[in-house]
């Protein structure tokens, strides 16, 4: 038997109360297991999912090239618009950039608010807006075919994935995910986490003007109009986003997400979404080999997992000294990204992250079986532990709206 049919045959899921047991035995539980496990309540007998390395580490799983279903933009107060009006055209710096990235800081600065809670609402509201466009399927049993669901078992933002593709490398920050079935379709929405909360409020003003640096640098790298210039003179806006939807699939588990882009290279040899979006990076200088294989082992796994997953095949990067301005710039392709990796030593690679994720998707369609919007089941994860979850319903966790239940509910939508 090789590698990759005995993972996908005998996921690493195991039961709670054995969790010591089973990962230093590193048994797998058959997945016949599962017709025993009570599913609607969070108990003792609850199954847990493993992320430990050594268990993904087999071949890469089925990822098919995301394709573009739509995309939507978000204005300066966060009003949402089904359309590209707020993507952005990526202008090639010429020679050497002298960017300031603290310029506006103090003065040409509006940040959102991130205490406001989205959730999903600006996907579910594209969803919405444009449900007769999205492939559907009839709802399983209904021979009438009044009632259908939408194509994707899962709808979710790009950024939540892209913590689960790298929790197996995590160390310092947990996850909560909320995950709800609706329809025949499972919804997943991040819940921040009382530790995330906590650093959010207590951000050192350094470092909330270094988050501010990563959207100078997208000032100075981008023009609102094709064949315009950048105009680091104005306000830098954090309400205002573009954000692509794809569609894809990971081995069965089919996907719908979306996720904010940079801006678009027009001079690409790809002429289609994403193939021509480029995200935008700043880090700090690299002065050392030992900088150079921290980027390679900590920045990249992020930079990697973010574009990978809606296929953003170019990834350009800002280096900056400590008083923020930009002293050079590289081009990381997404795709060469684990070729850069591979000669440093106990380095995170992509099919593990790959293969967790895709346990991470069979895991929540075997434990999450109640079709009730009304209902979440929360996945929480801290580094070194198991993923578990609880249930939970009408509680402060639901998070898909009556609006959207009602209209997607209609017949004939
Ligand atoms: O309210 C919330 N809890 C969430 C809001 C959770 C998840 C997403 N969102 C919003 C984001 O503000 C964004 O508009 O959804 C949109 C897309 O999210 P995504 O693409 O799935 O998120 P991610 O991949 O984590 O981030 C992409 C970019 C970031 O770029 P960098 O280069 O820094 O990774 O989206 C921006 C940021 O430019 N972004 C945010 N901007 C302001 N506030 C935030 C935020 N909290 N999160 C991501
Ligand atoms: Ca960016």
């Amino acid at each position: 038997m090789d590698r990759h049919s005995r993972f996908t045959g005998q996921p690493p899921y195991k039961r709670k109360e054995e969790g010591n047991k089973e990962s230093h035995n590193n048994k797998y539980v058959r997945s016949s297991y599962y017709s025993h496990v009570p599913s609607s309540v969070a108990s003792s007998h609850s199954p847990v999912l493993s992320v430990r390395r050594h268990l993904y580490d087999v071949d890469f799983p089925l990822y098919k090239q995301p394709v573009e279903i739509g995309h939507f933009s978000l204005d300066s107060s966060r009003r949402f618009f089904n359309d590209a009006r707020m993507l952005r055209h990526y202008v090639e710096a010429d020679g050497c950039p002298n960017f300031n990235l603290r310029d506006g800081y103090t003065d040409r600065f509006i940040k959102r608010d991130d205490g406001i809670k989205e959730r999903l609402d600006h996907l579910l509201r594209w969803i919405l807006e444009n449900r007769s466009k999205l492939q559907r399927t009839p709802v399983d049993g209904d021979t009438s075919g009044s009632s259908c669901r939408l194509s994707a078992d899962f709808v979710t933002w790009r950024g939540h994935l892209t913590k689960l593709l790298t929790t197996p490398y995590e160390t310092q920050e947990g996850w909560l995910l909320a995950v709800t079935l609706f329809n025949g379709t499972y919804y997943i929405s991040e819940v921040e986490t009382e530790a995330a909360r906590r650093n959010r409020e207590n951000r050192t003003e350094r470092h909330a003007e270094m988050m501010y640096w990563g959207y100078k640098f997208e000032q100075y790298m981008c023009a609102d109009e094709p064949n315009g210039l950048p105009d680091p003179s104005g306000v830098v806006n954090t309400n205002e986003a573009f954000c692509t939807v794809v569609q894809t699939r990971l081995t069965d588990h089919s996907l719908l997400f979306s996720g904010e882009v940079d801006c678009r290279d027009n001079s690409s040899r790809f002429k289609v979404a994403p193939g021509y979006y480029v995200e935008l990076k700043t880090s700090a200088e690299i002065c050392t080999p030992k900088q150079r294989s921290n980027l390679h082992r900590y920045k990249l796994l992020k930079w990697w997992a973010q574009s990978f997953l809606p296929g953003v095949p170019r990834i350009i990067a800002g280096f900056r000294d400590n008083d923020g301005l930009v002293v050079s710039l590289e081009t990381f392709e997404t795709a060469k990204i684990s070729q850069l990796i591979k000669h440093e030593q106990n380095c995170w690679k992509p099919n593990v992250c790959m293969n967790l994720c895709n346990a991470f998707l069979s895991f929540v369609k075997k434990v999450v079986t109640q079709d009730d919007y009304r209902v979440v089941y929360l996945f929480s994860w801290e580094p070194y532990k198991d993923v578990s979850y609880s249930v939970h319903k009408d509680s402060e966790y639901t998070f898909l709206h009556d609006w959207y239940v009602r209209e997607m509910t209609k017949q004939n939508f």
